[in-house]
Formats: structure tokens, sequence, C-alpha cells
């Protein structure tokens, strides 16, 4: 069956080294997927939904030792060090292999041995690439029928001397270790998630959960992509896609990259408030992108679903996101409710009077704990998503008008700020910043920067990032984006947020549509082009003319005191920060100097 002579070796290489009692190749079939679940109820960890309330859904509760992707055992290991980065963790790639050959060592013992082929981005799409992952969770292999396009299909596509990247995953916690097999098998003090961005390949040991397992997602499509874009000339990135149609059915396609909590899978499925004009999603998280004869930048979502954060998600919040979640769905560690059904905090305003939480106990409103994880996921088809655009999987993929970087700003940063060119965008997104919450460790009111919403998945030094953002605009016959930093997150001195956001944010994303077809006014600041009162849509929205004013207003003395911040912010990258960038910040403070009036 596997034709392909380089996944053939490998596949006995690592069937090998793991020793697994069996093994065997997906086929992507419905019957296989169905398989999976028959394995995870038996082994206890999933249980099936009431078929009529929610049909063929199931609840998974994980170990609670696994419960999130783990940043400080995720590792980057280039040749040199330099080439991983501040921005990562570096094994040397020797070492690395050493500790991997011994952790892997037999680890499937007692377990099947899965592999599966799957497609970043629609089989066959010129902007797609495949990966095999190999696996001993049933979990993985059903997420991956869901997040990915795997199987027969993708086999036919490879054919014999087709690459791939091969990812290998274990839950790290052979069967003759134990009398008996766990629900939820992982090994959370041997967790290593590494990545060979020299050889592009993954191996990830000893947890089954969501980006450290399913390697198709941050593993594949934005560390090793990030690594093979910054050779080949294209870009992988952490961004949603969205499709914006004005009323008379004009349409342009628009990126975004968002840090987590800010909203970015609100803005792919947004309903605008705007009359007549229509959001519709593409993807809402990753976006590869690739140049095309034309010059254009065209994108595509390489992957099938949606891995969903669930509290907090509702029909308040995002209506589009629960009414995909109506049937065939995978849910972990959100709660049980005593009907078969799920729930988790702000699914409804009122909770439940009892729950199985999602470790399993009993939970009443009064128990104060949480009934789901902070980080319980749906998994869904991106398919069952109401507002998903019909042309979401063109092999073509759609051509990209605009970018946004955004972050969480109370103060300074205005609500839309057009770059004039792309470098001064590739700025915007090297600064992009939130402040820390009083939830979170730290100073309030310190920035933490997350460039281009990278900071976890760029697979290689942040700086050489940068530098290819800044090569992408010297290279030839390109039509480049239009590039804005957005800033939804604005407060008023008494702390309340002054721009209403969700649905309201389709007025931010007129303004950029009408700029990008050349109708919409904006005036030029020392911070970049932002737009004049009338050109942006407030009718009917109820906000002041102070209020108005403070979003887009520019703080000469804000933005001069950003400056020095962000210059300790680029030092820590050394002289690998591209010369272009040092430029746009030093010309930024020659702007905002020049603007201070005489007297001031
Ligand atoms: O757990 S994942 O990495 O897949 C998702 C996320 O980090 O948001
Ligand atoms: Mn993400």
């Amino acid at each position: 069956m596997v034709k392909n002579t380089k996944l053939a070796v490998w596949l006995e290489e690592i069937k090998e080294l793991c020793q697994p009692d069996d093994f065997i190749i997906c086929d992507g079939s419905d019957d296989e997927y169905n398989r999976m679940w028959d394995i995870l109820i038996k082994s206890g960890v999933a249980r099936q939904l009431d078929h009529d309330k929610r049909p063929n859904s199931y609840l998974v509760r994980s170990d609670p030792k696994d419960v999130a992707r783990v940043e400080s055992r995720t590792f980057i290991c280039s040749e040199d060090e330099a080439d991983a980065g501040p921005n990562n963790n570096w094994i040397p790639p020797d070492e690395m292999r050493k500790t991997l050959k011994g952790l892997f060592k037999g680890c499937m013992h007692g377990r099947t041995m899965y592999v599966i082929p799957f497609s970043m981005g629609p089989v066959g799409s010129p902007i797609a690439h495949i990966g095999v992952e190999i696996t001993d969770s049933p979990y993985v292999v059903a997420s991956m029928h869901v997040m990915t396009r795997i199987g027969k299909a993708v086999l036919e596509e490879l054919g014999r001397d087709g690459e791939f990247v091969p990812c290998v995953h274990s839950v790290g916690l052979p069967l003759d270790d134990l009398d008996k097999d766990v629900p939820w098998p992982c090994n959370p003090d041997n967790l290593y998630i590494s990545h060979f961005p020299d050889s592009r390949e993954i191996w990830s040991f000893g947890s089954g959960y969501g980006g450290n397992a399913l390697l198709g997602k941050k593993c594949f499509a934005l560390r090793i992509a990030s690594a093979m874009a910054h050779d080949e000339g294209w870009l992988a990135e952490h961004m949603l896609i969205l499709k914006l149609t004005n009323p008379e059915g004009a349409v342009h396609y628009i990126a975004g990259a968002f840090p987590s909590a800010c909203g970015k899978t609100n803005l792919a499925m947004l309903i605008p408030t705007i009359p007549d004009w229509k959001v519709e999603m593409v993807g809402d998280d990753i976006c590869w992108m690739k140049f095309q004869q034309d010059g254009r930048l065209f994108a595509i979502n390489p992957e099938a679903g949606i891995f969903g954060v669930a509290p907090g998600t509702g029909m308040a919040s995002n209506a589009n996101a629960m009414l995909s979640l109506h049937r065939d769905c995978i849910f972990t560690n959100v709660a049980e409710t005593d009907d078969g059904d799920i729930w988790w905090e702000g699914m409804t305003e009122e909770p439940p009077d009892h729950l199985i939480d999602w470790n399993g106990n009993d939970w009443t409103p009064e128990s104060g704990t949480l009934a789901a994880h902070p980080n319980a996921r749906f998994t869904v088809s991106a398919a069952q998503c109401p507002v998903i655009a019909d042309e979401w999987e063109d092999l073509a993929g759609v051509p990209i008008s605009a970018i946004l970087f955004g972050g969480r700003r109370a103060t300074v940063v205005p609500l839309v700020n057009e770059a004039a060119n792309w470098i001064q965008g590739a700025f915007f997104g090297s600064i992009i910043s939130s402040e820390k919450t009083a939830a979170a460790s730290g100073t309030i009111g310190e920035l933490r920067r997350d460039p281009m919403a990278m900071l976890p998945f760029c697979g290689y030094n942040m700086a050489d990032y940068w530098q290819h953002w800044v090569d992408i605009s010297k290279m030839q016959h390109v039509q480049l984006p239009r590039i804005y930093y957005v800033n939804w997150f604005r407060k008023d001195a008494d702390g309340k947020y002054i721009w209403p956001g969700f649905g309201e944010n389709s007025r931010v994303l007129k303004w950029i549509f009408e700029r990008c077809e050349g109708s919409a006014d904006a005036v030029e600041t020392p911070i970049g082009n932002l737009p004049t009162m009338d050109s942006l849509d407030l009718s009917g929205i109820n906000l002041g003319q102070d209020e108005i004013a403070q979003l887009l207003s520019v703080e000469i003395d804000g933005w001069l005191s950003e400056i020095p911040l962000i210059e300790a912010y680029y030092t820590q990258y050394g002289d690998r920060v591209p010369q272009a960038l040092r430029q746009e910040l030093n010309s930024l403070r020659e702007r905002l100097e020049n603007a201070i009036p005489a007297d001031g």
C-alpha cells in the first residue's frame, strides 16, 4: 500500500524503534473514525453524548496533568543555537536525538501504531504540504480526522517520491509498565515537543493534548512551515482568513494575526452590525500564503477543522461558533449535563443546577470551582461553520488584500492605523503587544510583546523571521497587501472599554475594505494613516465625539514613551534585527519629535 520509498523506509525504522503490538495505516474513512470512538469509549476516556441532542458527538476527559500546550517543553533543535533565537528553547540536535532514541525505544509496547498521512491544505493545492504523523493515540487519530485531510487521497498525492514532513508522536507510556491501561495515557514528567527545522522533522513525547499531539497544527503548520517558508519565499502565519463582501457584492479577503485572548475566532466568524455587509470564514487560526504568477499573494487555511477554546463561547459572544457545534463534534475537558449534553462557563448566563465537571466529579453552582477547564476545547469540521466561505477549499487559495495585526492595549494604540507601506506594516507586526491583566502575574500595565502573534510558534530566530518579512517586499513583481494595526481594547479614564467590539468591528473592516478600493479617506499622521472622522462608518453607534476622538487620537507623548520600550525589546535580538525595522523605529521617533509643538 505504501508506494513512497522514503515513507516505507521511515515506517520500518520507527516500527523497529517503538515496537508496537499492531500497525495500522489510516485510510481516513468514517468506519475508521467510528472504530477510534469504540476504542476510546471502551477505555473509559470518552462518552458518546445524547444522540438526539448532539448526534455523533463525544466528550473526552484528559488526565488533569495533560491539559494544554507546554511551551517550556517545546524545543527548536537547529544546528546553531543562534538560529533558534532567544524566542525558542534550544537543545543541540545530536543531544536531542539521543534523548529521543532513549525515550521512544519500545514506547509503543502493548499499543497500536497508527500512521496518518495528512495534507495541510486542500489535497493537491500548490500552497499545501503533506505530513505523516505516527501516533499511538486513538484520540489523536480521531482528532486528525477532523482537523486535517487524511488517508488514501493523501498517499495518492504523495506518490512514489513526494516529500512529506515526518511527525512522530507517542503518549510515552508503554503498556508493559502497567498492569492495566489508564484512560488517558501520558507521561508529563518526560515531555518533549521537539522540532528539527533543518531536516524538517517533529518528535513529540509524553502528551496527548492539543498542539502537543496534533502535530499538523502548531508544530508543522507554524514552527516547521515558518522555516520552510523562510527558505522558499512564502509566509506561514498565525492568522485568521476572512472574506468580506460589501452590499454591492464586491469582495476582499483579509488575514489577521492576534495574540491569544484577543478574539481571533470571533473576528473570523463575525456577524456585522452594519447593514448588508457580510463576513465569511476561510480560516480561524493558521494561514499559508504564496505569491502567484500574477504577483498577488494567495492564501489557504491549511487546516480542515476548528480546535476552539470552549469557555467564553456562547450565543452572545460567537453565535456562529455555537451553531457549528450541533453535531459531529469532539469536546475535551468540558462539563457534562445530566441529560447527556455539554456545558462550559460562558455558554449560558445561568449555569445548570448540576453537572459532572471536567474532572468527572459532581458539580453545582455552589462548588466554587470551574466546571470546564479554562483550556477546554471543541473540535469540529470547519465545513460546519454556518458562515464558511464557499471557496475555503479552492486549490488556488484566495487573494489577500489586507493583513491585520492586533493587540490588547488600553492606551496609546488607536482603533485602526494603516501602515504607509509593507515595511512599516512589518514594523507594526514586530511590536504588537498586550498589557498584562490583573489575572496574570507581573506588574499591571506591563507589556507582553507577541510579534506577529508568532512568539510561541516561530520555528527559528524571531529577528530572522522579521528579516524574512522585510525581504518579501524586495521580491520581484509582487503586489503586497496593505497592513493595518488594530486595537479593539482602548479604555477610558474609568477603565471602561471605549469601543464596543464584536460585531461593531465590521465598521473597521469596512474602512479597510474601502481603503483597498481607494474610496475611503485617511489622514497621514506621524504614526501612520488614520481614518478621517467621516470615513469611518459610525452611524447608529452609541459613541460621543470625545470617545471617537480618543479612539482615533495620535498620542505623541504616549508613542514617544513606547520608543525606548521597543528599543529594549529589540536589544535581546541583537544585530539580527533588520536594519529596515530599526530605521522604521528611528523615523517614527523623528516624526513624533517634530510633531511636538514648538512651545510644548
Ligand atoms: O493546543 S493548540 O496549540 O493546538 C491551540 C492553541 O494553542 O491555541
Ligand atoms: Mn492559535
